[in-house]
């Protein structure tokens, strides 16, 4: 046992995994154990230096019961080194006319004469947000002095965002990065302005967390945190607070009518963040629909391959929200974990031919269908597998481009068409007649026979 941080006493095992009335829950030891064994594997995954270091997967180590101390120092370091290479500048040295390469010229009278929007930097709301949760979460607390920098930042990404939204009715980002702005802002105790708030209670309120890639129940779930925290750590006045009440009931409600059969709120990924709300504002033991999740995820538990999704499961799964890095001390923890290898797919033999449709709809593309070929692969390839083998095929040149993402590898081109952040646009991944497939194109393994839907779409 060594000095780190602590979230009260470890909730037990009952607490962690509690029986909804459609049982079917584990007997809490083996669930205890299935849970620590993805944590140890997250562990073994934040342990390869050939991967950037996220903060979501430190914010999993540090909510964890058990601890690799050392291993959590060294991912710190990697991530401190990062960031504070990033945003260890001051706000205001970088938003000095001509201060490139990372200047914000479209908030200085002079530089906007000579620099777009579109080619100024764009906000990193949810990383930076993430980064900071991740710091507070650290012990011994980290120096006060650069944090102040950052925090300093992320107002400035939270008020681009906001001006973004009134401009364009949605954030620069997204409301998922505003809701973690917000969150983060708050866990630090610093004040977020209420018309900032305001913002994300009216999206809340007119239900405009929905996009065509999915992810609303995500999106609602990080702003039902944010609300909660405002909430409990008492930064705003008492009309506002008891609005953000109604609107955590509120989504709260939601999420339960929006339950499965599957037992999950949303989808198997969305549904860790959802089971935060509900331990955020202590309302599992009386929410069935809790444990009926947590009885689901526990049978599904392979779901989680990536280091990004398991990062996102592990703090529900140990009955932690974000919201516990705002009350976390430092105190002494077990220190026992050890990393697990991450486990390679099972090789399977043999060929499967997989049908690949690329779609571009009008005005953009007057064609519609761009693409529509069979592609042969080795059995158990991924679909990015199935695009490598389709582009070295010809005559019919496909051709395609990714971009590393903390969540893995992101279709940004297709046939020399680019998705744009800045117009929202993204390529959509579609198994046929039109189900949006719940994984990237590094983890999707397409059957045989499978036709696979590559269609640029609005968000
Ligand atoms: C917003 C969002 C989107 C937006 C991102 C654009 C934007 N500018 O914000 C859009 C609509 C484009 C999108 C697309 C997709 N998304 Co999405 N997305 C999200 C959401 C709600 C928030 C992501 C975020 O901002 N994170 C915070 C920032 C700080 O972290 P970040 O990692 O830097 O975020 C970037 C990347 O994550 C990337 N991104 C977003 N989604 C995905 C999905 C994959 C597979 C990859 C590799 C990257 C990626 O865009 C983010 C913003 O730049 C998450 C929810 C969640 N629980 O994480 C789902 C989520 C990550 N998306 C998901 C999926 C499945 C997809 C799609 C594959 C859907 C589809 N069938 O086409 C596509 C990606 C296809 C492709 N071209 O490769 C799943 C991933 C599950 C998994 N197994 O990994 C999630 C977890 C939603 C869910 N509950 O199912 N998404």
């Amino acid at each position: 046992m060594r000095q780190v941080l602590g979230v009260g006493s470890a909730p037990s095992p009952s607490a962690l995994f509690p029986r909804g009335p459609g049982g079917g829950v584990e007997a809490p030891g083996e669930a205890a154990a299935a849970v620590r064994a993805l944590s140890a594997r997250l562990l073994g995954l934040a342990a390869d230096p050939s991967r950037d270091p996220d903060p979501s997967v430190y914010l999993a180590l540090r909510l964890a019961g058990d601890h690799d101390l050392r291993g959590e120092k060294r991912y710190l370091a990697r991530l401190q080194d990062a960031f504070q290479h990033r945003y260890g500048r001051s706000l205001q040295a970088a938003l000095r006319p001509h201060a490139a390469p990372h200047s914000h010229p479209q908030q200085d009278a002079v530089a906007t004469e000579h620099t777009t929007r579109a080619e100024a930097e764009w906000p990193e709301t949810g990383r930076l947000a993430l980064y900071l949760l991740g710091l507070r979460a650290t012990c011994p607390p980290p120096e006060p002095g650069p944090q102040r920098s950052l925090v300093t930042w992320l107002k400035y990404y939270l008020e681009e965002d906001w001006a973004g939204s009134r401009q364009h009715g949605h954030p620069l980002t997204s409301y998922y990065q505003y809701s973690l702005g917000v969150l983060a802002l708050c866990v630090h105790r610093k004040r977020v302005r209420e018309e900032v708030i305001r913002r994300l209670l009216a999206a809340e309120h007119h239900g405009r967390f929905g996009h065509a890639g999915g992810g609303a129940v995500d999106t609602e779930a990080v702003a039902a945190l944010a609300f909660a925290c405002l909430e409990r750590e008492r930064t705003v006045g008492a009309r506002l607070a008891a609005e953000l009440r109604a609107a955590g009931r509120r989504a709260r409600r939601r999420m339960v009518e929006a339950q499965g059969p599957d037992g999950f709120f949303g989808n198997v990924y969305s549904t860790p963040w959802a089971m935060q709300v509900f331990i955020a504002t202590d309302a599992c033991r009386m929410q069935p629909a809790y444990g009926r999740a947590m009885a689901a995820l526990l049978e599904n538990l392979d779901a989680f391959t990536t280091a990004a999704t398991t990062a996102q499961a592990l703090p529900a799964l140990h009955g932690r929200s974000y919201l516990d890095i705002a009350s976390m001390r430092c105190r002494e923890e077990p220190d026992a974990l050890t990393p697990l290898s991450p486990e390679l797919p099972p090789e399977v033999p043999g060929n499967v031919t997989v049908r690949l449709v690329v779609e571009c709809p009008e005005p953009r593309c007057p064609q519609r269908r761009l693409y529509d070929r069979p592609v042969p692969a080795p059995a158990g390839a991924s679909l990015l597998d199935v695009l490598r083998a389709a582009a070295v095929r010809g005559p019919h040149n496909f051709t395609f481009d990714t971009q590393d993402t903390p969540q893995g590898p992101f279709l940004s081109r297709v046939l020399g068409l680019e998705a744009r952040q800045q117009k929202r646009s993204y390529w959509q991944l579609l198994t046929a007649p039109s189900t949006s497939l719940q994984m990237g194109v590094a983890d999707y393994r397409p059957h045989d026979g499978e036709t696979l839907i590559l269609r640029l779409s609005e968000w």
